[in-house]
């Protein structure tokens, strides 16, 4: 039974805990700040996104402004394949959209299952920002999305239909993930006040189940900003990277003291560890630190990403792959 004195002495080794527990968790870091603008984003569609975020990043733009308006681009590109208008449909021919948006003051935003409009990342801003709320879903996403404005539309061009009905024939419900370039586009940014942000949308994983969520629109699993630390975000198969909170993970390892890239090496290992089948399992990660330092890691070889600074325009990397 509990008296009353042990019950006291237990509420004192708690508070001692939870003081000790709080400043372990919470510690200043010691990364500095830089505000020299960055912006780095996933596959070869980054390049045209980088484009349109560096012209906002380079008059001195918000990050956020500037993840937003870049992925759009993509958004807004009916010849790929896995974003936006153009999105490959689900297994019942719907291209059903998901996206999400966080800022430096850890604001977020998200939707998730969202039909008919072309730019979740604007809608899951809208959220973020005339809302209570983090995520919409669905029906009410939609709905949310026609009360501001947003217009709705066919996002199934001839192009996905063809490959819908192409794969119709054999139905296969296994998705396949990429390894070639045309994927969920994630984006991070530090503008010159030394912010981050980062963003990231996509139509999920081609032909899926309808009403399939992946990781993209769930912040810590597609996306993760901590304006003290740095920012994470992930492509690839989504349910991989939720079992591990993928971009969360890179973030924390961030603060544990880790570089970019080794810390996105780290989570690979991680969603490696927890799977006992990575047959075509693709999953990589992109992270970005508060003093500007950038790194990628991935499960195979052929991920790649945009980097645009001051130094760099237009330039790809290849995600260095030292895995046998
Ligand atoms: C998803 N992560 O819906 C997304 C798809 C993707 O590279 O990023 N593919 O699972």
């Amino acid at each position: 039974m509990t008296t009353r004195r042990n019950f006291i002495k237990l509420s004192a080794i708690g508070s001692v805990f939870s003081f000790n527990s709080f400043s372990v968790f919470n510690k200043k870091p010691a990364i500095k700040t830089s505000k020299k603008p960055v912006v780095i984003s996933t596959w070869n569609h980054g390049i045209m996104a980088n484009k349109k975020a560096w012209k906002i990043l380079s008059t001195g733009g918000k990050a956020l402004d500037a993840v937003e308006k870049g992925v759009m681009e993509v958004e807004n590109d009916p010849t790929g394949s896995s974003v936006g208008i153009g999105g490959r449909p689900d297994r019942d021919g719907r291209v059903t959209l998901d996206a999400c948006i966080m800022d430096e003051k850890s604001r977020c935003g998200a939707v998730a299952f969202l039909q008919d409009i072309k730019n979740p990342i604007a809608v899951a801003r809208k959220v973020m920002d005339e809302t209570p709320h983090v995520m919409l879903t669905g029906q009410g996403a939609k709905q949310f999305a026609l009360e501001k404005g947003f217009k709705e539309e066919n996002l199934l061009t001839p192009e996905s239909e063809k490959a819908w009905k192409e794969w119709l024939k054999l139905s296969k419900y296994k998705p396949v993930i990429n390894v070639e370039n045309h994927d969920t586009i994630g984006m991070l940014a530090l503008d010159s006040n030394g912010d981050l942000s980062g963003s990231c949308t996509t139509s999920g994983a081609a032909f899926k189940l309808h009403g399939r969520v992946g990781d993209s629109p769930i912040i810590g699993a597609g996306l993760f900003v901590d304006n003290e630390i740095g920012a994470a975000c992930a492509t690839g198969l989504g349910e991989a990277v939720i079992r591990v909170a993928g971009s969360h993970l890179v973030v924390e390892l961030m603060r544990q003291g880790h570089e970019p890239e080794e810390a996105c090496k780290l989570a690979v290992d991680r969603i490696i560890a927890k799977h006992e089948n990575m047959e075509g399992l693709q999953v990589g990660f992109l992270a970005l630190r508060k003093d500007g330092k950038y790194g990628a890691y991935s499960v195979y070889k052929g991920f790649n990403y945009a980097l645009t600074n001051d130094d760099n325009q237009e330039v790809m990397i290849d995600v260095k792959y030292d895995r046998s």
